[in-house]
């Protein structure tokens, strides 16, 4: 079998779907369930019918573009990734998965390839946590990561809830029927680029994930006393932002001195109330992620970050109220899925080294339902979550080429 991947064709097709965004190119915002995530979804959709896919929607949007195999009553092989984008981010992130995956699929065809299990293409719903404060909503409750009851509590900032949100983006029946029985899948695949430097600096064209971090997130909301910049005197004030400011630096000293590298903290979203100048701030909410290879140190420093806050809010006598938002185990990959891909570069003459995942990733769901593994491709500078995020069409060539392969032997 010879897998002839069309790169010009899936280049085309990554940059025709990186200009449905809500900003100016390069850069790509694609916010879930917004009007421009809706559009890039029909577009996907069209090309996955025209592919000759058999196309269906769960009531969270998770789409399923299968390719029927000759025996339908095999548990079918998976591939996949997400197209929503955070804002001012690149064209690459979960997109090489999702149009990768598809292209997988038609240079698999073209060769005469004929599956016995039926493969199937997945476009998982809101991978990047920006609109319901939480990563990975599709493959969570596809996985029974997360129940229903608990998605219908989650709220977006203007305060609409995922029923309201889904419902007016088409998206009917109960979030119940989103969990697939476990088996499902025979074996889950999903191709990403590294979001890291390693490859590139190695110069090895391809990464075999064999663990993916766990993520957690915490939302801090610091009650200070508001008053006029000018008129309330140093001693007699409680300043919710210079509260935030010592904590931020505990989370960071906290994450350095977890005592290893693999261990990481990030305040990315802080918010400063009221917000004017000569206005002392009453109110800030911190968004805390952190993440480690390791459960246990991840734990601790999560354990050390809850007693700083309880420092800082003695010492300063601010209250600081905090939201536990996600707190998640690491995946292990499945040996035979890491084996078969391993195999597949070989057959392909691809070096490859094996890799843990400090992103995290739907595979990383999909590991509670059914076995994973993840590709990773180069991409430069490592960079990621930013515009100009970029992977070479040799690169996301050669990842398409060993993820065709894989599905090929998965699904013979
Ligand atoms: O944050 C992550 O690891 C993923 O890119 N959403
Ligand atoms: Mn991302
Ligand atoms: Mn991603």
């Amino acid at each position: 079998m010879t897998i002839g991947v069309d790169q010009e064709r899936l280049v085309n097709e990554i940059e025709e779907l990186a200009l449905i965004s809500d900003a100016e190119a390069p850069a790509v915002t694609r916010i879930v369930f917004t009007p421009t995530d809706l559009k890039a979804r029909a577009w996907l959709i069209a090309r996955c019918e025209k592919a000759g896919l058999a196309v269906r929607q769960d009531p969270i949007g998770n789409i399923f573009a299968r390719w029927t195999g000759s025996d339908p009553s095999l548990a079918a092989v998976g591939t996949g990734s997400h197209i929503d984008a955070i804002p001012n981010a690149g064209k690459y992130d979960g997109v090489v998965g999702v149009l990768g995956g598809l292209e997988a699929i038609r240079s698999l065809r073209d060769s005469g390839f004929r599956p016995k299990r039926s493969i199937e293409l997945l476009l998982f719903t809101s991978e990047e946590p920006t609109r319901f404060g939480i990563g990975c909503l599709g493959s969570r409750l596809l996985s029974g990561t997360l129940s229903a009851d608990a998605a219908r509590k989650l709220l977006d900032k203007a305060g609409a809830s995922i029923e309201e949100v889904r419902r007016n983006a088409g998206f009917q029946g109960s979030l119940e029927e989103v969990r697939l029985p476990d088996g499902y899948y025979k074996a889950f695949v999903e191709l990403h680029i590294e979001q890291g430097p390693l490859l590139e600096q190695q110069k090895i064209p391809l990464g075999i994930v064999t663990k993916i971090a766990a993520p957690a997130s915490l939302r801090f909301s610091i009650a200070g006393v508001g008053g006029h910049a000018g008129a309330v005197l140093m001693p007699d004030r409680r300043d919710a932002l210079c509260a935030a400011a010592e904590l931020i630096l505990a989370i960071e000293s906290a994450a350095r001195t977890s005592g290893a590298v693999d261990t990481v903290a990030t305040v990315g979203i802080c918010e400063v109330f009221p917000g004017a100048v000569n206005s002392i701030p009453s109110r800030v909410d911190l968004t805390v992620d952190i993440r480690d290879t390791n459960l246990e140190r991840r734990d601790a420093v999560m354990l050390a970050i809850q007693a700083a806050r309880q420092t800082v809010a003695v010492r300063r006598q601010v209250p600081i109220h905090e939201e536990l938002l996600n707190a998640d185990a690491p995946a292990q990959c499945d040996p035979s899925i890491t084996e078969t891909l391993s195999q597949c570069c070989v057959k392909h003459q691809l070096a490859f080294i094996p890799m843990v995942s400090r992103a995290y990733h739907d595979s990383l769901f999909m590991s509670r339902t059914a076995p994973v593994a993840m590709l990773f491709i180069p991409c430069r500078n490592g960079y990621s979550h930013r515009p100009d995020e970029y992977a070479s069409r040799e690169d996301i060539g050669r990842g398409v080429t060993v993820l065709a392969e894989a599905l090929a032997t998965l699904a013979a």
